[in-house]
């Protein structure tokens, strides 16, 4: 059965009309009602369009929808798993539109949010699309708060966004780390643009693991690494400019170099396996209409993380 298209919206529309031509639902992967309902699911997407503060091109804002509507294209078979990941019931709800116009004002705003989106899923896996990478830290701090700052956050990053100030805001995509690293350990992996500020404070910082993007190019070696770093509760985030900007050229500051599919996968599979994965946000994703791969690309990521957070059960 396969949970989506016009054939099967039971609850969705009007049963008198289920007949017609409809296309699939809004939400992630398209998935039907049976298979999406909050009641009986275990993952809950939640978008969050924010975006104020981007450097150079901008566009974050509408990374949530774009890896939604890629996601209805994508197959529900995993072959690695060789399952569908999508069985264990995947509800998306609409999007979180950010409403005060001060950056401290929409995070705290977020903050209030995010803790009561907590609160009402149990225990049930949040992964949240973004949207500029100052959305999070308030989610990492209620996070943290929940299993008492025992966390690591394990940040995909070709920067390690540890800037104290960037154009005159502490809450820049710039800083977004920097008020992390005061709630949780940090592992960047992936890193390859950093300011000699930010590089000095990663070195010089018990908290702080660093993995250099070059690291990464010869050999694994650097997973033990970075995983044995983490504690055994893990936020992750994912700046989807960690991948080579060959892979996903549509976000505000590409670098050079980076990650490349299979070696995350293999990465982030043994991160799941090996450490409970308490939340995830995936941020950054700005899209080129022209260009849809990067699109696809990240919401087939996306799906990964709920693969590989279910794999076990
Ligand atoms: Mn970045």
């Amino acid at each position: 059965m396969s949970h989506r298209g016009y054939l099967n919206h039971s609850g969705r529309i009007h049963p008198s009309l289920s007949d017609l031509p409809w296309g699939f639902p809004h939400g992630f992967l398209g998935l039907d009602e049976d298979i999406s309902n909050f009641k009986t699911c275990k993952v809950v997407i939640v978008p969050v369009p924010y975006e104020s503060t981007t450097s150079y091109e901008g566009g974050a804002q509408k990374g949530p929808s774009a890896i939604i509507e890629a996601s209805r294209h994508i197959e529900l078979y995993d072959q690695e798993l060789d399952t569908s990941p999508s069985n264990v019931g995947i509800h998306t709800f609409p999007d979180l539109r950010l409403i005060r116009d001060s950056v401290p004002g929409a995070m705290d705003e977020l903050e209030t949010a995010y803790a009561r989106v907590v609160e009402v899923i149990d225990d049930r896996f949040l992964i949240m699309l973004g949207g500029e990478h100052t959305i999070s830290f308030p989610a990492v701090r209620t996070q943290a708060s929940k299993v008492d700052g025992d966390m690591s956050v394990l940040q995909l990053d070709a920067h390690l966004d540890l800037r104290t100030e960037f154009e005159g805001s502490t809450y820049s995509h710039a800083c977004a780390m920097t008020k992390v690293v005061e709630v949780a350990d940090l592992v960047s992996v992936g890193v390859r643009g950093v300011s000699e500020e930010e590089a000095k404070k990663a070195n010089t910082n018990d908290n702080i693991t660093l993995i250099w993007s070059d690291e990464m190019q010869s050999n694994d070696a650097w997973m033990d690494r970075a995983i044995g770093a983490l504690k055994s509760n893990v936020y992750l985030t994912i700046d989807v400019d960690y991948f080579d900007p060959s892979l996903v050229p549509s976000t505000g500051t590409p670098e050079p170099g980076g990650g490349d599919w299979y070696r995350t996968l293999k990465f982030l599979r043994r991160v799941f396996q090996e450490r409970t994965v308490v939340a995830c946000d995936v941020v950054e994703l700005a899209p080129n209409p022209a260009v849809h791969a990067p699109d696809f690309l990240i919401a087939k990521l996306v799906y990964k993380l709920i693969g590989y957070r279910f794999a076990k059960e």
